[in-house]
């Protein structure tokens, strides 16, 4: 099985230095970055490592997601968001599970041997309300082992699944629509745990009340569609 490793940046500079050297580039098949806009220098970076690079149009990680599926030689795709989240050690761990006859494969910062980036804060706002939409998309369509992460970005994904689930949401809901439909088709689905570290960088990501809106209007789309994914 051929692993295309993509890397997903906007404006991840501080990141992308610190981590560069950690990524396990050798157990993967092809490397290329889809950039959202960057002007800190992120493009620059990826030229001078020689890293292939697909701009968007449209801004937000669902056409990020989109337009590496179009390009990609792989026969699954692995996202790896280089803010300091993920653990590139992780990166190894997901080829084994593809080939165990997985169609998606997720990092769970959900479990008791993982790391959620709020796991030392008193009020894990995020993370409950991640935990929330889980149990919604589980309780709802999931019919098989209950998945405790549906949400986080590093995950991959084989594009013969993708082809069957085609998601079409924005931004920060691509990753909840993916595993939301896997759920609706009885995809296989297996997890991994993972620790979450803070970001590099002290900015913050995604906006959570925005992002949380969004994640209900897809909830709602979702149970509107139902089974009919490519209307
Ligand atoms: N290609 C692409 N990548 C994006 C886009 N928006 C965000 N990213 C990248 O996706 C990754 C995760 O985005 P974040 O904004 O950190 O979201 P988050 O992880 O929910 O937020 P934090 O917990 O604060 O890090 C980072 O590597 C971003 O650079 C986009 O429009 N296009
Ligand atoms: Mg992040």
């Amino acid at each position: 099985m051929k692993i295309s490793l993509v890397i997903l940046t906007y404006n991840e500079i501080i990141g992308l230095k610190a981590l560069w050297n950690k990524i396990p580039f050798e157990t993967v098949d092809e490397v290329f970055a889809v950039d959202g806009g960057s002007t800190d220098g992120t493009l620059e970076f990826f030229k001078k490592n020689s890293i292939k690079v697909y701009g968007q149009e449209i801004k937000g990680r669902g056409e990020a997601f989109r337009i590496a599926f179009k390009n990609a030689k792989g026969d699954a795709l692995l996202f790896f968001s280089p803010d300091g989240n993920e653990d590139p050690n992780d990166i190894p761990k997901f080829k084994p599970l593809l080939e165990q006859d997985n169609d998606l494969v997720i990092a769970t910062r959900m479990v008791k041997s993982a790391r959620n980036e709020e796991d030392d804060q008193i009020f894990k706002w995020r993370k409950w309300a991640n935990n929330g939409f889980t149990l919604m998309a589980n309780l709802t369509w999931n019919r098989n082992k209950y998945v405790t992460d549906t949400i986080n970005g590093y995950r991959a994904i084989k594009k013969s699944a993708w082809e069957k689930i085609r998601p079409n949401g924005p931004g920060y809901t691509i990753e909840y629509q993916s595993s939301i439909r896997a759920f609706k088709l009885g995809l296989k689905i297996a997890e991994f745990p993972t620790l979450e570290a803070n970001r590099i960088d002290n900015r913050v990501g995604s906006p959570s009340i925005q992002t949380g809106l969004a994640f209900v209007k897809l909830y709602l789309s979702e149970l509107k569609v139902g089974k009919n994914l490519n209307p």
